[in-house]
């Protein structure tokens, strides 16, 4: 369980770290199975339904960026999103009644990996409420050298900021628009096994891996049962099946939130990374 100041930092700064969360033997787990995906990488060329992989990925050396839909590929990973000790705070922070939105697994090999411009996942997914969030499990040790995640403090109760470029939802502000707030952004290290915990409308982003361990970052969204998507329209009865507590509502809460529309898209955008490869401010090189 969270302690009440806990509870009362991520309501004032839109984000938490939870150390200690997944046990050692849970990451055994979780990284004999994600090690298998990074070995079945090798044998592609291009990105395929399940395996997101950059331009220079080899079979030699694989550079995995992601794996898509983690929930749906393992059951170790599904059942990780259920995690009971998870489901306890996760109620602590969105109310009783939990769904599981979506899942991804996100890699930084050794010698770089993808840098992840300034977003907010708000903007991609707009509800009629924003009592949602983000769980990031670090399955190795994360520290400053191996990209973490970076979240700016506060700026979940701020605006949403613009996410399109020439007219396209690219997936990532420019960070001109909130220049004088980087300097207070807050690098989400944690050993293995810790819990980041972000607010849908939190400003994050991440750089790119210099250190020597590959990072992997295992990424749950959930939503409270009432939040109702904008865009797109879900299927019923497969929103409901991701329901983890409580019972499915036809009355979605409406807050004052704001609101974009993550229209249109990038032509054959496949992820975020394609998204913000159309992307016009750069917060870090490219
Ligand atoms: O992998 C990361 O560092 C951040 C990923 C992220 O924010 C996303 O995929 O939306």
């Amino acid at each position: 369980m969270l302690r009440e100041d806990q509870v009362a930092f991520y309501r004032d700064n839109g984000y938490l770290v939870i150390p200690d969360v997944f046990s050692a033997e849970q990451l055994t787990d979780l990284n004999a199975v994600t090690d298998t995906f990074v070995e079945r990488s090798r044998d592609i060329v291009e990105s395929d339904t399940v395996l997101d992989i950059a331009p220079d990925h080899t079979a030699e050396v694989p550079k995995l960026r992601r794996v898509k839909d983690p929930t749906r590929q393992h059951e170790i990973y599904d059942r990780a999103s259920r995690d009971p000790a998870l489901l306890v705070i996760l109620q602590q922070l969105l109310g009783p009644s939990i769904r599981f939105d979506h899942g991804k697994l996100n890699f930084k090999p050794v010698g770089g990996g993808a840098t992840i411009e300034w977003h907010q996942d708000w903007a991609f997914y707009p509800h009629t409420n924003d009592d949602m969030l983000a769980v990031g499990l670090y399955l190795e040790d994360c520290g400053l050298e191996n990209g973490p995640l970076q979240v700016i403090p506060g700026s979940h109760t701020g605006p949403v900021h613009d996410h399109h470029h020439n007219g396209v939802f690219v997936g990532a502000s420019d960070p001109v628009a909130f220049q004088d707030r980087l300097p207070d952004a807050v690098p989400l290290t944690g050993k293995a096994g810790s819990i980041t915990i972000h607010h849908v409308r939190t400003m994050h982003a991440s750089t790119e891996n210099t250190g020597d361990r590959e990072r992997r970052l295992l990424l749950f969204s959930y939503a409270a049962v009432d939040a109702w998507p904008l865009y797109p329209q879900p299927d019923f009865e497969e929103f409901n099946s991701r329901i983890l507590t409580g019972s499915p509502t036809f009355e979605p809460r409406q807050t004052a939130v704001p609101i974009r529309l993550p229209l249109p898209p990038v032509e054959n955008a496949d992820s975020i990374y394609d998204d913000q490869a159309a992307v016009l401010g750069r917060s870090f090189a490219a």
